[in-house]
């Protein structure tokens, strides 16, 4: 042998000598696309393709192999890299009807439709696009004669059918044809309440991936559900909790579980981590009782916090074990090994028990949420079902207690993931699906705000709404409310506590008599909304319109402030709910801040910038977006006041116009609020809470006009749009004085 070649293969017995070890070639080049290295040229290194929307990697990575070769992680031949142009499949069945056009499978924005035979009507959507992700929009079509107990299930795109007997007790299979992917339930079984057992299985190319808007509905009881009206394969009526339950009652286990093995390059993981923190920092926003465990893993896992540690409770500590969390701990054994990894939670929930006891209510009361995310490919440690079969039994979980356990399966990122393993992981509900693909954190984070179930939050915690895009607006807003002072026009509100609503002085001025008065709480637009009568007003005596006549201005707007109590309690639910007012006890809980904290604290954390990203409500129920601006900014938001000749034509002094009660927007590209808006919320999110800083009372440019209130125009040239709201840290006196009692206020 030639002594140079020995010499060689001895020199990674010196780990001296590493950087000497072979790299991988660059030429791995992808037309069309881009590519990322877990550790750059060298051996062990995960390169990860990408491509534009609507296309994808062939190969999706390959591995840098300690030769120094690269091995393409699906293929064993190393070939050019390309981006493919994404297709969704073609049907293989369907049922008593027909579909165009008939191809192999179908380019992105391409269109099928479907019609049934005479007489059967057609369930589902009649044409679906292809969408950029290679999935059809809209829901399975179905051709039914209604006779079956359960309705027809169909055969969705792809799929093949086993059984076409729909009776109580009947069974039906499915598989998918050549590269597909099954998700979803291969079985179902036509269940006594006339719905089908399961999740409806979906056959999806292996690379495809989640649009949140698409998770979203299938997560549980959705308004369709509700109404039973765009999916009748479940008539379900009971939305027993099918989600992450947030209540107060009770308590829950949230165990996230990230894959830090090989196949999960150390920039995935990185998504993983703030994927984590982002569920973390929401799921304690809701002040409930929770435990979060944090477990890593690779071949081994590594439990960075226990549901047993008192730590696990506190969001703080959660987040710093979060992002104290090192791929590398994991760089010795970097399999993966997801058996263990469940195992271990299935470990800690029997530590949990002993402690606890097994009949005991603290115990047996417990709700769990698992969410693995992972890319799947487990490829040690045997089947990770079994950890789950163990970690049902230990629960106990049957039909009764199914909402004790939910299993969530997620991959994030641009991740080349195993679809089938991932489904087989996550739990199977009716109508629901459990596992995931999903490009982003902030898709993810869309997605996990579905997953929370907030109909048992009947608390009067405030300024809790809902973050979902999806979500209606009264959902986003709840404390959001319609005052009716006169028949014809209205005012807007806000809710404070459940009987209490804050408004502007003004918009009783030449108002009904009050017994007429009436406050739509819940949203005016939908079942959701209910009408109060007022019990009692209470309407700043310092509000004078008139006050400064004499000094040259027609309309001062100083202690534009009213509260009304209204004759019953508001239910809290989704669509009603107060929003916190800085300076009190409740608000200080939301922004998490110690004990002992003041009135002056919380001016400092809110209004905290010169100029201070904040909403109202628009007439239409938009959230609108607008600039506080505080200090200089604030002096110069209000010159513009002194412009205005038009309205203010002898002005002396804009003070005496816009006085320190004030809080000035509509600079920028701000929004104007509408005539009609006023006495809205004026507010900021902070921790994923929203709280009130002030109140619409008036400005110089209505960018409704007479118009409708879904036309809004922007100041034609020459008008200078500002805004100007009550700010409610300068009227404490007033509010303490007539809500003692009602909330909790902190020192000023
Ligand atoms: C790969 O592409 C980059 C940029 O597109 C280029 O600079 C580089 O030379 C290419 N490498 C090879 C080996 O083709
Ligand atoms: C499919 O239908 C949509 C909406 O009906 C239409 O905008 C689109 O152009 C159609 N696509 C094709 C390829 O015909
Ligand atoms: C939450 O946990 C704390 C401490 O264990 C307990 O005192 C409190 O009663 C619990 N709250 C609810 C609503 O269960
Ligand atoms: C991996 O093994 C090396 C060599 O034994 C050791 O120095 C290193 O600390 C180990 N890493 C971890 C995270 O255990
Ligand atoms: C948000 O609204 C959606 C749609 O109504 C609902 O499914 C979800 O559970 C809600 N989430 C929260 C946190 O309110
Ligand atoms: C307001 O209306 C109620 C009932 O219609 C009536 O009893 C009351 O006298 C009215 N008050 C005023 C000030 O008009
Ligand atoms: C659950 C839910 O509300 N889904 C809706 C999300 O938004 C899309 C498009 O806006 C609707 O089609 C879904 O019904
Ligand atoms: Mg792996």
């Amino acid at each position: 042998m030639d002594p140079l070649m020995a010499f060689l293969c001895l020199l990674p017995l010196y780990p001296g000598f590493a950087a000497e070890s072979p790299s991988c070639s660059r030429n791995v080049n992808i037309s069309g696309g881009t590519f990322t290295l877990s550790h750059g040229w060298a051996p062990g290194s995960v390169l990860t393709y990408s491509c534009p929307l609507g296309r994808y990697p062939v190969p999706a990575s390959r591995l840098c192999k300690s030769n120094g070769q690269w091995q393409s992680l699906r293929s064993t031949q190393l070939t050019k890299a390309v981006c493919k142009p994404v297709r969704c499949p073609a049907p293989v069945s369907f049922e008593n009807g027909m579909f165009t056009p008939r191809l192999g499978s179908h380019p992105v924005g391409g269109n099928l439709s479907f019609q049934c035979e005479d007489g059967l009507t057609l369930r589902g959507s009649p044409v679906r696009q292809c969408r950029p992700n290679g999935m059809w929009d809209g829901e399975t079509a179905v051709c039914d004669n209604g006779a079956g107990h359960c309705p027809n299930p169909g055969i969705s795109v792809g799929a093949v059918r086993t059984g076409s007997r729909f009776g109580l007790g009947d069974k039906v299979s499915y598989r998918c044809s050549s590269n597909l992917v099954l998700t979803g339930s291969a079985e179902r079984e036509c269940q006594s309440n006339g719905a089908w057992s399961g999740t409806e299985p979906i056959c999806r190319q292996p690379y495809s991936y989640d649009f949140p808007e698409d998770v979203a509905p299938a997560l549980g009881t959705s308004f369709s559900h509700l109404l039973g009206a765009t999916n009748p394969t479940q008539k379900k009526t009971k939305g027993v909790g099918r989600k992450i339950q947030i209540q107060r009652s009770g308590h829950l286990n949230l165990y996230l579980l990230l894959d830090a093995s090989q196949s999960v390059a150390e920039d995935d993981f990185q998504i993983f981590k703030e994927s984590a923190i982002l569920m973390v920092d929401r799921i304690f926003s809701f002040e409930i009782n929770v435990s979060v465990a944090i477990i890593t893993f690779a071949s081994k896992p590594q439990v960075v916090m226990s549901v047993l540690y008192d730590d696990s409770r506190d969001v703080t500590e959660v987040i710093n074990s979060l992002n104290n969390i090192n791929y590398k701990d994991h760089e010795n054994g970097t399999g993966t090994n997801t058996y263990a990894a469940l195992n271990s939670v299935h470990i800690m929930m029997n530590n949990q028990m002993q402690r606890l006891g097994m009949k005991t209510a603290a115990w047996q009361e417990i709700r769990h949420a698992i969410i693995l995310l992972t890319d799947g490919k487990s490829n040690m440690g045997g089947s990770p079902k079994l950890a789950v079969d163990n970690i049902r039994e230990i629960l106990n979980i049957n039909q009764q207690r199914s909402d004790y356990l939910d299993i969530y399966a997620i991959g994030v990122g641009k991740l080349d993931v195993d679809w089938r393993e991932l489904n087989e992981l996550g739990s199977k509900k009716d109508g629901e699906r459990h596992a995931f693909i999903l490009q982003d954190t902030e898709a993810l984070y869309q997605v996990f705000e579905h997953m929370l179930d907030v109909s048992q939050l009947t608390d009067t915690i405030c300024g809790v709404g809902n973050m979902s895009a999806n979500a209606s607006v009264q959902e986003r807003t709840p404390w959001h409310v319609t005052i009716k002072p006169r028949s014809q026009e209205t005012c807007r509100g806000a809710l404070i506590s459940d009987q209490w609503v804050l408004t502007a002085a003004h918009c009783f001025r030449n108002a009904e008599n009050s017994s007429l008065w009436r406050v739509n709480v819940g949203d005016p637009n939908s079942q959701w909304g209910k009408d109060f009568s007022i019990e009692k007003a209470v309407i700043s005596s310092g509000f004078d319109v008139f006050a400064k006549k004499d000094q040259g201005i027609r309309e001062f707007y100083g202690d534009d402030i009213a509260l009304l109590k209204l004759a019953e309690k508001v239910k809290m639910s989704t669509h009603a709910r107060p929003i916190c007012l800085p300076c009190t006890v409740e608000a200080n809980l939301a922004l998490r801040r110690p004990p002992g904290s003041t009135c002056r604290d919380h001016e400092s954390e809110l209004l905290n910038k010169l100029s201070i990203p904040a909403h109202f409500v628009s007439l239409n129920g938009n959230k609108m977006n607008i600039n506080l601006k505080t200090g200089t900014e604030w002096a110069s938001c209000i010159k513009a006041v002194s412009q205005d000749k038009t309205t203010f034509p002898d002005l002396k002094d804009v003070r005496e116009v816009v006085t320190d009660q004030f809080l000035c927007s509509g600079m920028e590209k701000d929004d104007n609020p509408c005539r009609g808006e006023s006495g809205g919320a004026v507010f900021l999110e902070r921790r994923h809470r929203f709280f009130q800083v002030g109140l619409v009372s008036w400005g110089l440019y209505n960018p409704c006009g007479k118009s409708n209130k879904n036309s809004r125009q922007r100041a034609p040239k020459g008008k200078i749009p500002r805004d100007f709201h009550i700010n409610l840290f300068r009227l404490q006196p007033w509010l303490r004085q007539h809500l003692e009692g009602i909330l909790n206020f902190l020192p000023l």
